[in-house]
């Protein structure tokens, strides 16, 4: 009887344990602060799939089988890799930090790794980290670094059960479970030991493990051990930010929450994160330049330097970082239109950054006409048509002492009556990417 009421102490006490909700420490909560008003950072998908100029999927989209994939890293040497380099562009864009793949789907790993020969290092004639590369220039720079993580993987056995991608690559064999576990557990205690202080990690791929009926997602199948992942990467790094691309409401653990091709609260893609799952945790919106997060060479749609200016504004004005993404190339370089792209930015943000960094959501939502931020008693409004004079803000009622035009010395002719606040903006003061306009709250 006493065996038994033991027993079931201790049954009730490790529930309460594993129920127990995460609380970040003080050096998290600084960097969710830093992160907040960081607003912009560099998302690299590289991997030796640029070498195909076929995106970071083309295994899965060519069933391309196991042993010839693995012919890949034989002849991947990007001598153009110049990591400062890339730095340099991330940092003139006005990106206060870079996010970069460190293992993809495909299973390769970009890093030295012990606990696997498919690596960088050990299969490339190339023979170098180029991880270890970038995290010391980011640190030269003051550039914070982040490491994709895919959770999902096309190559290793042990990712068993398989998910619903891959699922036609020949050669893929039958392997454990925990072992996988275990594999990434030793794989991101090798991120977090060997490359310094990193700002997150950013998961990928959760959603392989989903059911999926063609329209929507149904159960998850396996057992990620998030908590015990999510526990060791805090023990390693207590300020550590993690966030998961799951396109679920934040998992206990998480220090933010990222929203794939589509703004927080918007679900266009329709794989994406509904609205009634967008917590309160920091944000992320991540978008690639053209259409494509590996380089791919048939992918020419690159998006104009308004709708990235305009998607960024946006994404403040829910409070939101944008993590743009480049798809660098085989030899290492970024290619030109991403770098113009890259460059065309940095100029807009350091005439118009202080507008956008370190701000958080202002009062009227973003929308296709406009979208506001706020610093203080500051509200900065960003108007995106160029062709219109008259701007309604309806049922704007924050007590206002003055409107003008930002960085002009010129006021804003404006009326405000019952239904809110109508700005009209003269044709001459008309910016074709953003009129920023500059209210001082009471
Ligand atoms: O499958 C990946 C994809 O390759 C890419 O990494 C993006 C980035 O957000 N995430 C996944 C799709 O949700």
């Amino acid at each position: 009887m006493k065996r038994t009421f033991i027993s079931l102490v201790i049954i009730l006490l490790s529930q309460f344990t594993i129920a127990q909700e995460y609380v970040p420490t003080k050096e998290n909560l600084e960097a969710r602060q830093w992160f907040q008003e960081a607003k912009f950072g560099l998302f690299i998908h590289w991997g030796v799939y640029s070498q195909l100029g076929d995106g970071e999927w083309v295994m899965n989209n060519q069933n391309i089988p196991i042993d010839a994939y693995e012919k890949l890293p034989s002849f991947f040497n990007p001598i153009a890799y110049d990591a400062e380099e890339w730095v340099k562009m991330a940092k003139d864009a006005g990106m206060k930090y870079i996010t970069i793949t460190s293992r993809h789907h495909d299973g390769f790993s970009m890093f030295d790794s012990q606990v696997t020969d498919y690596n960088i290092v050990k299969k490339t004639p190339y023979g170098k980290d180029v991880l270890k590369q970038l995290a010391e220039a980011c640190r030269k720079a003051d550039i914070k670094l982040f490491f994709y993580y895919s959770l999902l993987d096309w190559h290793n056995d042990d990712y068993f059960p398989r998910g619903r991608t891959g699922t036609e690559i020949d050669g893929r064999k039958e392997g454990t479970w925990e072992k996988y576990i275990a594999f990434m557990k030793a794989q991101l205690t090798e991120l977090l030991t060997n490359y310094g202080d990193i700002a997150g990690i950013w998961f990928d791929g959760h959603w392989d493990q989903k059911e999926w009926d063609g329209k929507k997602f149904g159960k998850l199948k396996v057992d990620w051990h998030y908590d015990e992942i999510y526990k060791l990467i805090h023990e390693l790094q207590p300020q550590c930010l993690i966030g998961n691309n799951h396109h679920i409401a934040p998992i206990s653990g998480e220090d933010f929450q990222m929203f794939e091709k589509d703004l927080p609260g918007h679900n266009t893609t329709g794989w994406g994160t509904s609205a009634s799952d967008v917590g309160q945790l920091p944000m992320e919106v991540c978008e690639t330049i053209n259409n494509s997060w590996g380089f791919n060479i048939q992918d020419r749609k690159h998006k104009s330097e308004k709708e990235l200016i305009q998607l960024m504004v946006k994404s403040a004005g829910y409070g939101s970082n944008l993590l743009l993404n480049v798809g660098p190339m085989p030899n290492g370089e970024i290619q030109p239109e991403h770098k113009e792209s890259l460059k065309n930015m940095g100029e807009w943000m350091r005439a118009n950054g202080e507008t956008i960094y370190g701000t958080s959501q202002g009062p009227v939502s973003p929308n296709e006409e406009m979208a506001s931020t706020r610093k203080g008693k500051t509200v900065y409004l960003h108007l995106f048509n160029d062709k219109k004079e008259l701007y309604f803000l309806e049922n704007f009622d924050v007590p206002f002492r003055d409107i003008k035009l930002y960085n002009k010395n010129k006021k804003v002719t404006h009326k405000v009556n019952e239904y809110g606040l109508f700005l009209e903006i003269e044709k001459e003061d008309r910016d074709e990417v953003d009129t920023i306009v500059e209210i001082t709250l009471k």
